[in-house]
């Protein structure tokens, strides 16, 4: 395990260092890119939690798949796997059934998570499997260019919809809260400490826990959308997100008109998957 790496060591100079392969930056993420900050929150979320001792490092696991986002298990000093595209949670749920004493973590873009990886989310989020899912939307395939990903808002440019979406956007949250696992929430890049107030709290439940993340894209979305600028597209998801105490389900569209509500939308308390298992198994 990886948490304590020499190199880290060496070159620490910020908190959260300790959680980095320090070896491995420069980072491949673009000037302006929300996927830092969501990385920053959820890393010091897990800190809170080590720090209170309520987490020990050695026992977290990142898992992810193919894409910007994906590249987060590069740079983390836990456990990780950088796995194929759309496939993470599954091999997250080998890891979880293998080692139930692992913290699981999966990190992804919404084309990975929702896109080629939506079947996985689905059955995951049914079986109320241990493990904690980031989807990361930044409304494209950004990776690979700028193409229409499950979540971009109907009437947006992207590259593959050069006269704008004419698909309706697949609601995430509605779709996981339909399925009834444990905790489901929305957070921003734009409010780092409610990413890492969802996160630290999804860390002590069971069960399956999934926190959509909206991120900013400057380099591929920003630039085809009119929103270039790192500075511009923060402004305007800023503009369109709001936070709200307990949102309904139903107030969880992902619209550019209307805008986009963040908040907890689904918490309970039921026995997850592993210990479900464990009593058929006894
Ligand atoms: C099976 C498979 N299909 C397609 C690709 C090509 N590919 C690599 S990254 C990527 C897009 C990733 O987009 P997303 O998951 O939304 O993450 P982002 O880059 O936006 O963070 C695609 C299509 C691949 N690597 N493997
Ligand atoms: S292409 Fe977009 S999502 Fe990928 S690193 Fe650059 S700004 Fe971030």
């Amino acid at each position: 395990m990886a948490v304590t790496s020499e190199a880290s060591l060496r070159y620490s100079t910020h908190p959260l260092d300790k959680y980095l392969r320090a070896d491995r930056l420069p980072h491949i993420w673009c000037s302006g890119c929300g996927i830092g900050v969501a990385l920053g929150s959820i890393l010091r979320a897990i800190d809170r939690r080590v720090r209170e001792g309520s987490l020990d490092p050695s026992k977290v696991v990142f898992v992810t798949g193919i894409g910007c986002s994906a590249r987060a298990s590069f740079y983390v000093g836990f456990d990780s796997a950088h796995t194929i595209h759309g496939r993470a949670i599954a091999f997250a749920s080998g890891a979880k059934l293998a080692n139930p004493e692992l913290q699981v973590m999966v990190v992804g873009g919404d084309g990975d998570i929702a896109g080629i990886g939506g079947n996985h989310l689905i059955h995951a989020a049914r079986r109320n499997l241990d493990i904690i899912v980031f989807m990361i939307t930044n409304f494209v395939y950004a990776m690979t260019g700028g193409q229409l990903a499950p979540t971009t808002p109907q009437g947006l440019y992207t590259t593959t919809t050069p006269h704008g979406n004419p698909e309706r956007p697949l609601n995430v949250i509605k779709l996981v809260s339909a399925l009834m696992p444990n905790y489901v929430a929305r957070a921003s890049i734009t409010h780092p400490p409610l990413i890492e107030q969802y996160t630290y709290k999804a860390l002590g439940m069971e069960g399956f826990r999934f926190i959509e993340i909206m991120s900013t894209c400057p380099e591929v979305f920003g630039r085809h959308a009119g929103y270039r600028d790192p500075v511009t597209l923060y402004n305007v998801l800023r503009s369109k997100v709001r936070v709200k105490q307990n949102p309904h389900v139903d107030e969880s569209e992902l619209s550019w008109e209307s805008g986009i509500v963040l908040g907890e939308y689904l918490i309970r308390n039921e026995p997850g998957y592993v210990r479900k298992l464990k009593e058929v198994v006894r």
